[in-house]
């Protein structure tokens, strides 16, 4: 099931369900060299969701800004590398969507917890903006909200369930969007928290 939600924006409602054990055994892999932790924003506060990478670069921030770097500033370590499973699954997903050869550099995973929140943000410290995001949602449900190309536009909430994937691309890709307050609840794969997973490619060139 495909539903087109923007011109460049498509919903895979559950499309992941079937591979959510083996996605889940290598995020914990992945956060097992390199573990979760909450980042500040160049203005000084922590950020509620908790953040990790893999792949050869990963998405940062601290009082300097926001970037992407070769190397956890945690341990000085190259992140650990992308899994295959994830690397494929963003692919096939990605193609689906209609965009070829999308070859991820970046994968960025958002622990969310009871009450953890994504204020209204555009995602633009890629690179290349033609390439697509595509995003994977397990474990707990979130409302998501999704604006124009203007902060102050209006937005339209909706909410992505276990096995969710997005691909946001095309004049979709540098909308505002952010995730409400998560609400409490129990999943059996994730237990207390949302795991959202984000691929991005951050260079024009590959
Ligand atoms: C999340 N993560 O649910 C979301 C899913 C992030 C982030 O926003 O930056 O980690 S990705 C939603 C997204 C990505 C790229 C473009 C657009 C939405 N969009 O144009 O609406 O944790
Ligand atoms: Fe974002």
């Amino acid at each position: 099931e495909q539903l087109a939600i923007g011109p460049g924006a498509f919903c895979f409602k559950g499309a992941i369900i079937q591979d959510g054990v083996e996605i889940i055994r290598a995020v914990n892999d992945v956060v097992a060299k390199a573990e979760f932790r909450h980042l500040i924003t160049p203005g000084g506060r922590r950020m509620s969701v908790a953040m990790s990478n893999c792949g050869r670069q990963g998405w940062v921030s601290d009082h300097a800004g926001y970037r992407y770097q070769t190397t956890d500033p945690l341990t000085g370590n190259a992140w650990p590398v992308m899994p295959r499973i994830l690397l494929a699954t963003a692919q096939s997903l990605a193609a689906r969507a209609g965009f070829g050869n999308f070859n991820p550099d970046v994968c960025l995973i958002n622990r969310y917890r009871a009450g953890d929140r994504m204020g209204l943000h555009q995602d633009r410290d890629e690179g290349n903006v033609t390439a697509p995001i595509v995003s994977l949602s397990l474990g707990l449900p979130a409302t998501f909200i999704w604006g124009g190309l203007q902060r102050s536009g209006p937005t339209q909430r909706f909410i992505l369930e276990h096995g969710d994937a997005v691909v946001w691309g095309g004049e979709d890709r540098l909308r505002f969007h952010g995730v409400a307050p998560l609400k409490a609840g129990e999943h059996p794969l994730t237990k207390d928290c949302r795991i959202n997973i984000t691929f991005r490619q951050t260079g024009s060139l590959d």
